[in-house]
């Protein structure tokens, strides 16, 4: 069985964008691989948290792992910082790794820009973030579009340590959504929906209240020819919504244009409206139930071990392959 990693940021609203680029993709691939999925709160703080809220997000974040699907039986769910390989590979691997290609990395850019001095944490998340992929000789690493280029520093990681110390790490592939792979802010669909957008209507949350929903859907950006096309470059605004539409209800686009008798844009949007709360009926229902469970921190502190028990093997392959510590 090929092995699965990924991870989210306990970082507060987990949105549609976050559910259909990648959360969606931990369901469907417990069936037939081994999956290892992380709340990765050593990223989280590569930006100021308040201690008290990040504490209270991983539980968030975990509660929704299983809201979704995520069958802590099958698959292991667990927080970064129980597993202490992550910071100590982030750290070999950093000595891996140059300043130039990591300030080259398009999310550094966006979120450092014109700002005098960033937080080096800022700069080295990516090779963390590899750290996180190679500490499990992982194969596949199912991600949002937004992730490309760090999944691919990850793997130029991996090529170079392997080829100057000899095989030690399994280089990984990323994993895309057809459709969903990059959802797009309501509110202005040139930019990618995000969890930490100022208006609360660029994003649908996934425990937004129906009216929140409706709201946001029906005041989302599209544009003025009135026409029913996906043409992501021109008619950014209709088709970010054809593709919500097509990764909530499994349809291809195609299928729902040929289907559709909309008068107009308002009843694409209804339409979108009533898909949407749709789907995110069971996940709230399920979220309320687990969030209070007193399980929820045994099934990740037991996912910690099980992590840990892949992962010190791998960092003893790494100390010995580097020529740390005694042997
Ligand atoms: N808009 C998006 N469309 C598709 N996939 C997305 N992802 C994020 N935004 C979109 C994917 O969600 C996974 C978890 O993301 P994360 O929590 O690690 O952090 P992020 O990418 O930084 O998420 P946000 O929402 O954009 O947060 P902020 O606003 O803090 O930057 C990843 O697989 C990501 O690709």
């Amino acid at each position: 069985m090929k092995r699965v990693f990924s991870g989210v940021q306990p970082t507060g609203n987990i949105h549609l964008g976050n559910y259909l680029g990648a959360l969606k993709q931990f369901v469907e691939l417990q069936q037939d691989h081994e999956c290892i999925y992380c709340i990765v709160d050593e990223h989280a703080i590569t930006v100021p948290q308040d201690p008290k809220e990040l504490r209270k997000h991983i539980l968030d974040v975990a509660a929704l792992y299983l809201a979704i699907g995520i069958d802590p039986k099958k698959s292991i769910i667990f927080v970064q910082s129980q597993v202490s390989g992550h910071a100590e590979l982030g750290w070999v691997l950093c000595c891996n790794s140059y300043t130039g290609e990591l300030s080259r990395m398009t999310q550094f850019k966006a979120k450092s820009g014109g700002q005098e001095s960033v937080g080096t944490g800022l700069l080295t998340y990516p090779v963390l973030m590899a750290a996180d992929i190679l500490l499990y000789d992982t194969d596949v690493v199912p991600v949002g579009n937004d992730q490309k280029q760090h999944i691919e520093l990850a793997r130029d990681i991996a090529i170079r340590v392997n080829n100057k110390y000899g095989k030690t790490f399994v280089v990984p592939d990323g994993r895309f959504m057809k459709a969903g792979a990059r959802i797009m802010a309501l509110d202005d669909p040139e930019q990618k929906m995000s969890k930490s957008a100022e208006n609360v209507h660029s994003r649908i949350s996934l425990l937004d209240e129906d009216s929140k929903i409706k709201k946001s859907i029906m005041r989302a950006t599209t544009d003025c020819d009135g026409e029913f096309r996906f043409d992501p470059v021109n008619k950014p605004g209709v088709s970010n919504l054809l593709n919500i539409y097509s990764a909530l209800s499994g349809k291809t686009v195609e299928e729902i244009l040929a289907e559709q008798n909309w008068r107009g844009y308002g009843d694409l949007k209804k339409e979108l409206v009533a898909v949407t709360q749709e789907a995110l009926a069971p996940i709230k229902q399920n979220y309320n139930e687990i969030r209070e469970s007193d399980e929820l921190k045994n099934i990740l502190r037991d996912g910690a071990e099980r992590a840990n028990a892949i992962a010190q093997p791998v960092m003893k392959r790494v100390r010995d392959k580097f020529g740390l510590g005694l042997g």
